[in-house]
């Protein structure tokens, strides 16, 4: 008997997302139609910038334009969160970072499901944000164990699906058949159902407690609730979807268009109401609708130190404070020019990001140095290689997710009445124990990422490793 081979996490990710993005743009035309969107933008960017495509290629960028680079989902339970961390494994994605939202009225707390290293990073950086709900920030006692009972009824996963999955844990892979077959039955988890699996009344209840609990609780499953993609003109695509009427969110949330891109830039189209149905009596239907889905696009820059992210944060909650953006966007000019102005305070130019160490970047050797490896005449350190054009500097992209933009991004699609305080705070441990696992630390990837390419392009031109940066490399 000859035993086919195991196919790549990394090729798991992409049949995966591919059949994400299949199955979303047929269940809502309106994001199908904003993938198009995005394509013609896309187009025009490039017409406008001949050297573009070339950075996009060099980059890998190019082929996978149109691809998906995120999507999202919401669980119930700590053991939906459990088992999804290993479906995501299957894929070669682990949760990085720890977000509360709970401080910005939304009572989940999060995490992102990515690949961490530089190769698959680069072959498919498709990620998932994923929130477990809190159901201790339900105040009403009742309605809280309510909730929970009817989570503790379901079971979000086929049985063919936690059947490979067990089946790649023990063989340690999965062969293309069952591959492509886990794929598919992992995106069924993730699929849209209009059946409520209570009543009217009971979402309502759990509707006016928070909008996001009935997201949750009322459905038979974690139905994917956006998916992203990548724009090379973000501003466009915002200005595009008013025209035509998407109905988009009243600002794009993150910095200001700049010159040197910084962290994330997101904007979507709002939640579109879909015909759903509850459970009647004696089993009869009831007709609904509920808002959950929508599309949403993103544009990323460069990952940004420790010293960087707290100056963003301080400009952003300056920009915050003094403007309040409308749900009805009628003040989102003065909001687009207040956060401009905030942002003069963070330099706009490569070589400022660098020197005040505010970023992350990635060196390589050039092709040209690299005739020269172990030459007598290249500088010794890694500034006179710089300095002299014998290594690149390029941005290391930033891959994560940002808690303002997106607890920004959650309230455009629950409403006004979307807005709730809680104060209960973060809970770190709590989110870890029911995932299974520690969460890992984004900066230090980050870190590591600078830290290794310094290391690598000095040993490949023969000079031995910086013995300062060492230390972070384990
Ligand atoms: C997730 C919102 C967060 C983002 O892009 O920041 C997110 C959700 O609505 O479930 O996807
Ligand atoms: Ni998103």
């Amino acid at each position: 008997m000859t035993i086919a081979p195991f196919v790549s996490a990394d090729a798991i990710r992409t049949m995966f997302s591919g059949a994400m993005s299949d199955m979303y743009k047929s269940e809502v035309p309106q994001y199908a139609a904003l993938s198009e969107l995005v394509a013609d933008i896309n187009g025009e960017a490039l017409a406008k910038d001949p050297e573009l495509e070339t950075r996009l290629k060099q980059a890998g960028e190019f082929d996978r334009l149109g691809a998906e680079r995120h999507g999202a989902i919401r669980v119930g339970r700590p053991e939906e969160l459990s088992t999804i961390r290993r479906l995501f494994a299957v894929m070669g994605m682990a949760p990085v970072g720890y977000y509360d939202l709970s401080s910005a009225g939304v009572p989940v707390h999060s995490t992102a499901f990515r690949p961490v290293g530089d190769e698959a990073l680069r072959r498919n950086p498709f990620r998932i944000f994923a929130s477990l709900l809190r159901l201790d920030l339900i105040e009403d006692f009742e309605l809280r164990r309510e909730a929970a009972a009817i989570l503790a009824r379901r079971n979000i996963f086929t049985p063919r699906c936690l059947e490979l999955l067990a089946l790649f844990e023990g063989r340690g892979g999965l062969d293309e058949a069952q591959a492509r077959e886990f794929a598919s039955e992992a995106v069924a988890t993730f699929r849209w159902r209009n059946e409520a699996t209570v009543s009217a009344e009971v979402y309502h209840n759990l509707r006016d407690a928070h909008p996001l609990i009935a997201d949750v609780v009322c459905f038979k499953g974690p139905h994917i609730n956006h998916l992203t993609l990548q724009t090379l003109d973000i501003d466009a695509v915002q200005l595009a979807m008013s025209a035509r009427n998407m109905n988009p969110k009243a600002i794009i949330e993150g910095p200001p268009r700049r010159n040197r891109a910084i962290l994330l830039r997101q904007t979507s189209f709002k939640a579109l109401p879909e015909p759903i149905v509850f459970k009647g009596t004696n089993g009869s239907i009831e007709a609904g609708t509920h808002a959950a889905r929508f599309g949403e696009v993103e544009q990323r820059g460069v990952a940004l130190t420790a010293k960087g992210r707290a100056l963003y944060d301080r400009l952003l909650a300056a920009a915050n404070a003094s403007v309040r953006v409308a749900s009805d966007g009628s003040n989102s000019a003065a909001y687009v020019e207040t956060l401009r102005r905030q942002f003069e305070a963070f330099p706009d130019a490569a070589a400022a990001l660098r020197d005040e160490e505010l970023a992350f970047f990635r060196y390589s050797p050039t092709a040209e140095s690299l005739r020269h490896a172990g030459a007598p005449s290249l500088p010794r350190e890694m500034a006179g290689l710089a300095q002299a054009g014998y290594v690149r500097i390029d941005p290391i992209v930033y891959e994560d997710f940002l808690p303002v933009s997106a607890a920004g991004i959650f309230q455009s699609n629950l409403g006004d009445a979307g807005q709730r305080n809680f104060t209960a705070g973060a809970s770190r441990k709590a989110f870890e124990a029911a995932l299974g696992s520690a969460v890992l630390d984004e900066m230090e990837l980050y870190a590591v990422a600078e830290a290794r390419s310094r290391v690598a392009s000095l040993n490949a031109l023969g000079l031995g490793a910086e013995p300062e940066r060492q230390g972070l490399i384990g």
